[in-house]
């Protein structure tokens, strides 16, 4: 059955209405005819290769309709894994001609060990969040058969957990218990509005004329939808720097980036809880795994929470500070186990405040969308990727954040709004808050998947 390019679902859904069940097979579809064997694109052409973090969300749907599939994408994933720990945030497809994507495998390559590359497969070498072993144990709690899927687990075990320490050792750059980023895209918000600041110095017009004739994105996607020249000149600037230093972590003043995420440390948290639960199946010792997971989420709150504010913020440790950018990050953070009661509450509200709540007046016929930015701000643009859009991997992460906060009210309305919003508008990449109008690319690969996992969600799940 997995081999169909049709994916019928194996998990029993009995409170499903047909509408749901029809939007379930069109998100299997779209799965599907992403898939290339081992490994699930992002995208068909905008994205022709294998990315971390797209792969984590991808194996939470997957293993809503083929349980076999699921497992060997996060395998893929962890073959790619270098000797130090890291997960590169894109394993080449060695089957996709290397111009197809820019800045492709060449790029890369030069200053990274052959010896990264396990699977015989070129990498990039910056990483992305880490949604990992949270994925791996959803992969595993859905497994029709899980005694079988438990072998899985077990080889995923010691490869997530040397993923785990490397952040929190090399990556602990602010020597405060957290993983630091050292480029925007390990953010996987590229071009949010919280990074301006930081990389203000490195955009200049002479390297976005020369990133512009490479770039393939605006071939598949309008630009007014995606960064700019000068954003990528900044992209490419940090990435070859710390290529040509051989990936090496090092200091805070070694980057031209080096930032503390909300978001990032929040799915750390939360994956940490994850290794756990996996610890305790594989006949590991969970307490380690559960006791980091607390102090993780209690360096959160310590590091990244402004009191005055009531949200988490991310921390440029190269100015010094917190950046005071309202980022759908700081509310990804509620992901985090071991956070105060107080600062849940604070942060929880402000989901549904003036920010990021329904907006009052022009409320979009299909319901809430979850903006990735303060729609309050100067910057806010609601079709420019990062920097406005709606998102599904962030609603998903921050609907799961308020159910740990108990808000199962708010959690459903952003399920609901992106459920209504997929049935009219079809799978893309992001969605326009204000109008539910779909933008960047069709068919995206995590909208589908986290579909399929919020249809089969109901309150009674055990999952939280
Ligand atoms: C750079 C694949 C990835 C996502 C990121 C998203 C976008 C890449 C790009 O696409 O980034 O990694 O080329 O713009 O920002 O979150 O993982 O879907």
């Amino acid at each position: 059955m997995e081999h169909a390019r049709t994916l019928a679902p194996v998990i029993d859904v009995p409170w499903r209405t047909a509408r749901q069940a029809a939007l379930a097979d069109r998100a299997a579809e779209v799965l599907a005819a992403n898939w290339r064997g081992r490994h699930t694109v992002p995208a068909a052409r905008l994205y022709p290769h294998q990315w971390s973090w797209d792969s984590a969300f991808i194996a939470i749907g997957l293993a809503h309709v083929a349980q076999h599939r699921a497992q060997l994408e996060l395998a893929t994933l962890l073959g790619a894994q270098w000797p130090d720990g890291r997960i590169p945030h894109i394993v080449f497809d060695p089957d996709t001609p290397a111009d197809a994507y820019f800045p492709g495998p060449r790029f890369w390559g030069p200053g990274a060990p052959a010896a990264h590359v396990r699977l015989g497969r070129a990498t990039s070498g910056i990483v992305q969040p880490p949604v990992h072993a949270r994925a791996a144990w959803e992969v595993f709690r859905l497994a029709p058969d899980r005694d079988a899927a438990a072998g899985f687990l077990r080889r995923a075990y010691e490869p997530l957990c040397r993923w785990h320490d490397y952040l929190l050792t090399r990556r602990d750059l602010g020597g405060g218990g957290l993983a630091a980023i050292v480029h925007p895209w390990e953010s996987g918000m590229d071009n949010s509005p919280a990074w301006d600041a930081a990389l203000a110095g490195l955009k200049s017009d002479e390297g976005g004329a020369q990133a512009s004739p490479m770039r393939r994105d605006l071939h598949h996607v309008g630009a007014a939808q995606r960064p700019g020249d000068d954003d990528y000149a900044a992209y490419i600037a940090l990435a070859a720097a710390y290529r040509d230093r051989g990936y090496a972590d090092g200091t805070p003043a070694d980057h031209g980036f080096a930032v503390e995420d909300p978001l990032f440390n929040g799915l750390l948290a939360d994956s940490e809880e994850a290794l756990a639960q996996i610890a305790a199946v594989v006949g590991a010792d969970p307490a380690p795994h559960l006791a980091r997971a607390h102090r993780v989420g209690a360096a959160l709150a310590a590091r990244l929470y402004d009191p005055a504010a009531g949200m988490f913020f991310a921390r440029d440790l190269r100015a010094g500070g917190l950046v005071a950018s309202w980022s759908a990050a700081g509310l990804g953070a509620l992901i985090s186990p071991g956070l105060p009661g107080e600062v849940t509450d604070r942060v929880a509200a402000q989901v549904v405040g003036r920010r990021f709540g329904p907006p009052p007046a022009r409320r979009p016929r299909t319901g809430w969308l979850l903006p990735s930015a303060d729609r309050t701000a100067a910057e806010f643009d609601p079709q420019r990727y990062w920097r406005g859009p709606s998102w599904a991997n962030l609603t998903w992460v921050v609907r799961r954040g308020l159910l740990r906060a108990g808000r199962t009210g708010a959690a459903d309305g952003l399920a609901r709004g992106l459920l209504r919003t997929v049935e009219h508008a079809g799978f893309h990449e992001y969605f326009d808050p204000e109008t539910g109008e779909g933008a960047g690319t069709p068919d995206f690969s995590w909208t589908a998947a986290l579909t399929l996992d919020l249809l089969a969600w109901r309150p009674s799940d055990p999952r939280q």
